[in-house]
Formats: C-alpha cells, structure tokens, sequence
C-alpha cells in the first residue's frame, strides 16, 4: 500500500498536491548546460535563492557530473563540493537532496540535515543501502544501464519498460527488506541513463505502470538531449519550452517530482496543469 504522503527528511509532502517541482542546483565545474556558473560556493547559494523565490519544492544538490561519458569524482572532492552548500542552506526553509552514490557523501550529507539522497545507481553500492536506512530522509531509486562513462554506447533492451520496472522492483523490495517506510521511496526510470531517444519515449509514455505499488515517480528530462534531438538539435540552453513540455507529459502520465533547470517556468506550467484538471484555481 503506497503512503498518503511523502516524507522527504524534516518535511513532508501530501500526495494529493500538484507535482513536486525540483530545482538542480550543481556544484560540478564541467555541467554540461551551465558551464559550471555555479561552481562557487556563493554562486551556488545565489542560484539556491533564486529557485526558492521563483517557488521550487526540493533542491536538488550534485557535486559529480553525470553526463555521458564523465568520470567519476573522487570522495574527497566531492565533499568538499557539496558539504560547504548543505551546511550553507540546510535552514533554507526547503528540503535538501543530494545527488550522490557513494554511501559515504550520503552519511555526511545526512548528518548536515539533507532531507532526500538521489541515487543514480539505485543504492546497489556497497554499503549505500545502510547509509540510508535509520532516519526518514527520501530516497530516489533511479535506473541506469551500465555506467556514465558508457551507458549511452548503444544501449539495448528487449522491453524498455518491463525491464525498467523490474529493476525498480527489485531495489524497492531490497530496501523495504532493510527496514525504509514507502514513505519515503520514490522511483525514477532515468531517462538518458543508458537509453536511446526511442527507449526514453517508451518509458515517458508507459510511466504509470512505473509507479509500482503506488510509489512516487521521479522524472527528470530537463534539457536532456532527447529532447535537442525533438526540436532539432538545439543546445541545452535553448531547451527550455521543450522540458517544460515535457515535465507537463511527465506530470500528466503521473509523476509526483519533476527534477527541472528551469524553476519558475516549471512551477507555472504545473499550477495551469493542476488547475485544468481541478477545473479550479489551485490554491
Ligand atoms: C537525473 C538525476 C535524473 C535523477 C541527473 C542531467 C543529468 N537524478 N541526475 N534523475 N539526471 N533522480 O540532469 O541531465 O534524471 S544528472
């Protein structure tokens, strides 16, 4: 049975509210579509109050890039990325996620108030299982096909979506069995993690049988580049109608979060797509 609400850390979420806008807020110097204007700790905590005045829900914090064919960041800097921006808004007023696999970065990001723990590899490193389980912070389960550095070398499926779901449900089971609450799953197919455009577009359009047991679904498609392949290769900064669309197709075929650049924007299309489906204005 899926909670009637989303315990993300310190905070808590109804499931029955407008989806749950998320901010990325990177700390990594080689982002592919901001070129690192944020890698300063000051230029971090700015872009932070930014999205909270333009309305985010969650921000979302990653020190290591994970854009195809990056590498991985060593521990140490890494936190030394991350941990000075957790410490500098963990009294922002909005909750803290950490985009990170390395159950270490996770023990000190939660011990410096972080309310949810993003994972790209869905907890399969060892020991990040642990590292999450005492406490209420949120965790998001992605799915990814291989790794950064060579998932999107042809990547292949026999069904997308059955295969997809069947990861989600296998991590979902190993992390109940280790004591976490639904409460405080969400789920997330990972779009461009070792997928083609056509497999992202089948995982958009079958999102709801993703939602297993009724669990929360994260989806993040801002800017990414199957949709500069929809709109004719235009770079990422000029992706921004597009992942606004998208978050909107995401919101409708049932995602709860929608991991975005562009907060206000998002924020705006959600309300006018809540409000349409209420037929009333949101409150
Ligand atoms: C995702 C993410 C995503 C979750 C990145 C980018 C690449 N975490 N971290 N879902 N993408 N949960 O933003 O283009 O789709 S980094």
């Amino acid at each position: 049975m899926s909670s009637e609400f989303f315990q993300c850390g310190r905070y808590r979420f109804a499931r029955d509210r407008r989806p749950l806008v998320m901010g990325i807020l990177n700390v990594t110097p080689d982002s592919f579509s901001d070129g690192g204007r944020h890698a300063s700790r000051d230029a971090a905590i700015r872009h932070a109050e930014r999205m909270i005045a333009e309305g985010v829900d969650i921000i979302d914090i990653g020190g290591e890039s994970s854009r195809p064919g990056s590498a991985a960041l060593p521990l140490d800097e890494e936190l030394a990325r991350v941990m000075p921006i957790v410490e500098a808004l963990a009294n922002c007023g909005k909750p803290l996620s950490i985009d990170t696999y390395k159950p270490e970065v996770m023990r000190a990001a939660l011990a410096g108030g972080a309310d949810l723990i993003n994972d790209i590899w869905g907890f399969r490193m060892p020991g990040a299982v642990q590292a999450v389980v005492a406490g209420q912070a949120a965790l998001c389960i992605m799915h990814m096909q291989r790794d950064p550095q060579t998932m999107q070398e042809d990547p292949q499926y026999d069904d997308v979506v059955a295969e997809v779901e069947a990861f989600l449900r296998e991590r979902v089971s190993t992390l109940r069995a280790a004591g976490v609450d639904d409460s405080r799953i969400s789920l997330d197919p990972g779009f461009g993690f070792g997928k083609t455009p056509d497999h992202n577009l089948r995982l958009l359009g079958q999102m709801t049988r993703l939602a297993i047991d009724g669990l929360p679904v994260l989806a993040g498609l801002s800017r990414k580049s199957t949709l500069g392949a929809i709109v004719g290769g235009k770079p990422p900064q000029e992706r921004v109608a597009a992942s606004i669309a998208a978050a909107v197709c995401a919101a409708e075929r049932g995602a709860f979060i929608v991991r975005v650049h562009d907060v206000e924007q998002t924020v705006d299309a959600l309300k006018v797509w809540w409000a349409i489906r209420h037929e009333s204005v949101a409150p």
